[in-house]
């Protein structure tokens, strides 16, 4: 047996005569407790109303442009019998969990840009709101409208989104605060309000703005048109994120699997509505759409709770953004590693004896600086290593400058700030660039422009330990020089065996690009050139 009862609009708080920007179901559509049945917008907002109850939708009484209020009746179900059925008008009273508000404040951005404070803008009658996510960190771009943290009360979630684009410099909450109206969130060095209209007229995000700065500088390469596969992408984090879409689209792309990123919005302001997310699905499966990238058979899904106690971490958003890109990198070039040792004796000796004096002068003066400038005299002798391949894959992009990346070990992840114009600065200034920006980095003060443009990257373990790894290649770099723990080793002589400090290095390198021959010649060249420290003291060439 069913009931017939009543779907009637909860309480919108402030709000009212709110227009009906979508409609979700239809007549006959069977529906959950909590679905999403209409979408209404205002001015500040965009929210779903969801269903009280599970059962069946007869009749919708509303049309997408009709205005409602709190209590109007927007259409009937009939709900199974022995289900509760309890209609709360007040959604104070039902946690909602799914009902997403899109709160765009009403403040203004300075004409000229500068620093500015971004906060929480009139969130109806909430206070003492707790921070469920952050999607910003210092360095980060946002354009206006990108999201910058996500509030939950007991009956809502809620994205607070940027007013002004810019550099985000700092951000001054963290996940678990609770802010109410005009807490301060984050300082962002804005761009002017009329330079962001030059390039969006109408200031509305699309999903093509600029994503945030990576911590790594990993393009993603697509796949080869042959080899793409009919299932659907990985998703896009961080991209998702920044979707225009309301959150019950949210909740379809991720029951899905559907990357927002990857859809074509055709709602209001490019909004991505339900049949867009269902339209890119078909496409996908049908073979019409290019799924850029997975296809892969999925690793199995395991409940670990099943064989014993376990404790789930949410990933940091660098790990969000660098997981996905490492991905892609491994997947898109053919990875091979050439493993080599170096005899770095002489260097120590050397290091040891100016280690002191620097430090006098606040250097620290690591292997890793004389291996930055040994890398740029092997980069000169073999420039394929410092190039790239063109878009299309039928040209090398040679690069005349050299700007070293260099992996950096952070509490929130790795992160591969760049060293510009390397081949400018001697070992004290590599090494005074090296402590700048590895502090930096595990600081959070990173700025977007540190991340960027790297020509070759090294990644040293050295300080750690190990004998060889395969470090993954930074694409669209070709070429990434791992670096392992030094230890003495006995080497023959012809006459006897001498204890000698030996450098194991790991190359890594796009075979499409670099073959065995090239790559072992460079690991030579560079052993060589670290045998020769007098060389690498010498000032700048
Ligand atoms: N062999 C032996 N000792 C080494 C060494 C090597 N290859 N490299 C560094 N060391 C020594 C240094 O000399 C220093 O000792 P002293 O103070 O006595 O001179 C000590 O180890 C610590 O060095 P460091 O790690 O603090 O400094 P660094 O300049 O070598 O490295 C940085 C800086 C940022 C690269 C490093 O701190 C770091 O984060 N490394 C991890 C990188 C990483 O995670 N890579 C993996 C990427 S893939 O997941």
């Amino acid at each position: 047996m069913a009931n017939r009862i009543d779907i009637v609009v909860p309480d919108l708080g402030d709000f009212s005569d709110v227009e009906v920007i979508e409609i979700l179901v239809t007549a006959g559509d069977r529906v959950q407790r909590e679905d999403g049945l209409i979408t209404l917008e205002t001015d500040k907002a965009a929210m779903d109303v969801p269903s009280p109850e599970n059962g069946v939708i007869e009749e919708l009484t509303v049309a997408e442009g009709d205005k409602v209020s709190t209590g109007s009746v927007i259409g009937k179900m009939s709900v199974e019998v022995g289900d509760t059925v309890v209609i709360k008008p007040a959604i104070a009273a039902e946690p909602t969990g799914d009902t997403t508000v899109m709160v765009t404040p009403s403040g203004t951005a300075k004409k000229s840009g500068g620093m500015q404070t971004l906060v929480v803008p009139d969130i109806g009658d909430f206070d003492d709101v707790e921070i469920i996510e952050v999607h910003i960190a210092p360095g980060y771009s946002v354009e206006i409208e990108d999201p910058l943290i996500t509030l939950e009360t007991d009956k809502a979630a809620m994205d607070v989104p940027a007013v002004v684009g810019g550099t985000i410099d700092s951000v001054l909450v963290k996940v678990g605060d609770k802010v109410s109206e005009g807490a301060s969130i984050a300082i962002i060095d804005a761009v002017s309000r009329d330079a962001a209209h030059e390039q969006a007229p109408d200031a509305v995000p699309t999903k093509d703005a600029s994503p945030a700065p990576a911590p790594q500088p990993v393009e993603q390469t697509p796949l080869p048109k042959a080899a793409l596969p009919t299932s659907l992408p990985a998703i896009n984090e961080a991209g998702f994120s920044r979707a225009h879409a309301s959150p019950s689209v949210r909740k379809l792309a991720r029951e899905l699997g559907v990357d927002l990123t990857q859809v074509k919005g055709s709602g209001v302001k490019s909004r991505i509505l339900h049949e867009d997310v269902k339209a890119f699905v078909k496409a996908v499966l049908s073979g019409q759409s290019a799924a850029p990238s997975g296809g892969l058979p999925k690793t199995p899904s395991v409940d670990f709770s099943k064989f014993g106690e376990i404790d789930i971490q949410p990933l940091t958003r660098i790990q969000k953004i660098s997981g996905p890109r490492l991905q892609a990198s491994w997947i898109n070039l053919p990875h091979v590693t050439q493993h080599d040792e170096a005899d770095i004796t002489g260097l120590e000796a050397k290091r040891h004896e100016l280690k002191g004096p620097a430090k006098e002068q606040g250097i620290s003066l690591t292997p890793l600086a004389f291996i930055l400038k040994a890398c740029i005299a092997a980069l000169k002798e073999f420039p394929k290593a410092n190039a790239s391949l063109s878009d299309d894959g039928e040209s090398l992009v040679y690069k005349k400058y050299y700007h070293l990346g260099f992996a950096a070990d952070t509490e929130q992840g790795l992160m591969v700030p760049v060293i510009r114009d390397a081949d400018k600065m001697d070992v004290y200034e590599l090494a005074t660039e090296l402590k700048r920006l590895s502090a930096a980095a595990r600081d959070g003060k990173l700025k977007a422009n540190d991340l960027q443009g790297a020509s070759f990257t090294i990644s040293s373990l050295g300080g750690i330990g190990g004998t060889a790894f395969t470090p993954i290649i930074n694409a669209p770099e070709v070429a990434i020089l791992g670096v392992s723990r030094a230890t003495i080793q006995p080497v023959w002589d012809e006459k006897r065996f001498k204890p000698r400090l030996i450098l194991p290095l790991s190359l890594s390198y796009d075979h499409r690009v670099i073959d065995g021959a090239y790559a072992v010649r460079f690991t030579t060249y560079l052993g060589t050139a670290l045998e020769d420290v007098d060389a690498l003291l010498q000032a700048i060439p």
